[in-house]
């Protein structure tokens, strides 16, 4: 009997959702069809170098998505789900801070965590949860009907879930499971044609764009989908040439003359898409609702936390220079402070502790002779290795913030005298009932296993340094 391995389903999935959100959302079509003529018009030009943080087969496969839910039960049921595809969850993002608008969500990224199972297929999801317990953005009368609405609502059928809990028990599922369970995973995620109850809707809106789509409705949807593109400078100049309306900026750090770190985003406004609404009085007639959009991203090298310090500072001192000179375009005064503060090459990134590598003998003995040197910076410099990029998996809070607000219908009110009721990693696990992996450990236990592995092959006693 044939079956899908847990890789394959994700694959799966993966493209599945892609060619769903292609028809639901022309627009994220074209902006496949124009990252795939980005990345290979970057690989004519660049050869291997385009290569460097990924084959272009990889990259041009490579999605995310994002989905927003309600409460730490469906945030539960989601978890089984991308569990069956081997997808666990990375990181915690606290968007209530990062956003100047009101964006009332926590969030993680559920995504394969072992290099062998990103090179197989890289597939994540950026998933948001509501806090209607955060007193800043809800009353307690709105929080108490808003909890009530979400505690009715049922996402996903028991028949998908039952199958997630097999698949990711078995790591596998058999041709004819395979298929029922990603038909109806594909489906839960589908846009809704049931009426959206206005009244409500717009009492959620005027707190907040994100309250209302997480819990307006009595479905979830995919929000966005990201394809992965090689220059994403590039990609912005073109699909504005097809008239398609980007928001203002590329998130996250410049484009400049050294190497690409972290993440690069940007993404077109969300849509006007035709909703049934049903009015105060019971009729239903066709509205509007703008949620939905593309986004497309850059990745670049992982940064260590020293790094990562590094790189929230930078951000900082270009929104203090850009605030201090108007004039001078934002990109201008970013590729400055960038060229200032950091090391224009992968060399210098490793000399100061900044980004994480994979370690590799080169194949050479160096002329020289003598024996290997106990430490990873001598043995690149004498040329017993080489270094190569650890690509960035995961998201950046601020950049996740900018794409959230760009594409908001409103600002949305939060009250901020009332006291911030907190959230962190741990009470996320809790919630999800699994362990969240912090994003830097498994960076550096990636780096350190190829350290170790070099170490053996040259026969080096103890801890490399
Ligand atoms: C998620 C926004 C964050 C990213 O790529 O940073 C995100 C959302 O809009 O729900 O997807
Ligand atoms: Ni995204």
């Amino acid at each position: 009997m044939k079956t899908l391995g847990q890789w394959q389903l994700r694959a799966a999935f993966a493209r599945r959702l892609s060619e769903m959100y292609g028809r639901e959302v022309p627009a994220y079509a074209t902006l496949v069809d124009v990252s795939r003529e980005v990345n290979a018009d970057v690989l004519l030009r660049s050869g291997a170098a385009a290569e460097r943080f990924g084959s272009v087969g990889r990259v041009t496969a490579e999605r995310h998505g994002a989905i927003r839910v309600g409460t730490p039960a469906e945030l539960n049921q989601v978890a089984r789900i991308f569990g069956a595809l081997g997808m666990e969850p990375v990181g915690f993002y606290d968007l209530r801070e990062a956003a100047s608008s009101a964006v009332p969500v926590v969030s993680t990224a559920f995504r394969p965590v072992e290099a062998g199972e990103l090179a197989r297929n890289p597939f994540r999801v950026f998933t948001s949860m509501l806090t209607p317990a955060d007193s800043r953005f809800f009353d307690p009368g709105l929080r108490r009907r808003l909890e009530n609405f979400l505690a009715r609502r049922r996402l996903f059928p028991p028949e998908l879930l039952a199958l997630a809990d097999r698949a990711e028990r078995d790591r596998e599922l058999p041709e004819a499971d395979a298929e029922r369970f990603l038909h109806l995973a594909v489906r839960s995620f589908e846009l809704s044609d049931e009426p959206v109850d206005q009244g409500w809707y717009e009492t959620l809106e005027r707190v907040s764009a994100v309250a209302a789509d997480i819990g307006g409705v009595r479905s979830t949807h995919v929000n966005h989908l990201t394809p992965r593109v090689l220059d994403i400078d590039e990609l912005y100049r073109r699909m504005t040439g097809r008239g398609i309306r980007m928001i203002d900026t590329i998130q996250g750090p410049p484009r400049w003359n050294g190497p690409d770190v972290l993440l690069r985003q940007t993404s077109f406004r969300a849509l006007a898409e035709p909703r049934r609404m049903r009015g105060p009085d019971g009729t239903v007639s066709t509205g509007a609702l703008r949620v939905r959009f593309g986004e497309v991203e850059a990745r670049g090298l992982a940064l260590t936390r020293r790094g990562r310090a590094r790189y929230d500072a930078l951000l900082d001192e270009v929104d203090r220079r850009a605030a201090a000179r108007p004039g001078v375009p934002r990109a201008d005064t970013a590729r400055a402070v960038w060229e200032e503060g950091l090391p224009s090459t992968e060399r210098g990134l490793i000399e100061h502790g900044l980004a994480f590598f994979t370690y590799h003998l080169s194949g050479e003995r160096p002329a020289h002779g003598g024996p290997a040197p106990a430490n990873v910076m001598d043995l690149l410099r004498q040329g017993w290795i080489r270094a190569e990029p650890i690509v960035y998996e995961d998201f950046l809070p601020r950049s996740a913030a900018g794409i959230f607000q760009s594409n908001l219908s409103g600002e949305g009110t939060r009250n901020t005298a009332r006291e911030a009721i907190r959230y962190d990693l741990d009470w996320l696990a809790g919630a999800i009932g699994r362990h969240v992996h912090d994003p830097f450990a498994l960076y550096e236990r990636q780096q350190n296993d190829s350290i170790a592995e070099v170490a053996e092959a040259l026969g080096i006693e103890g801890a490399l340094d």
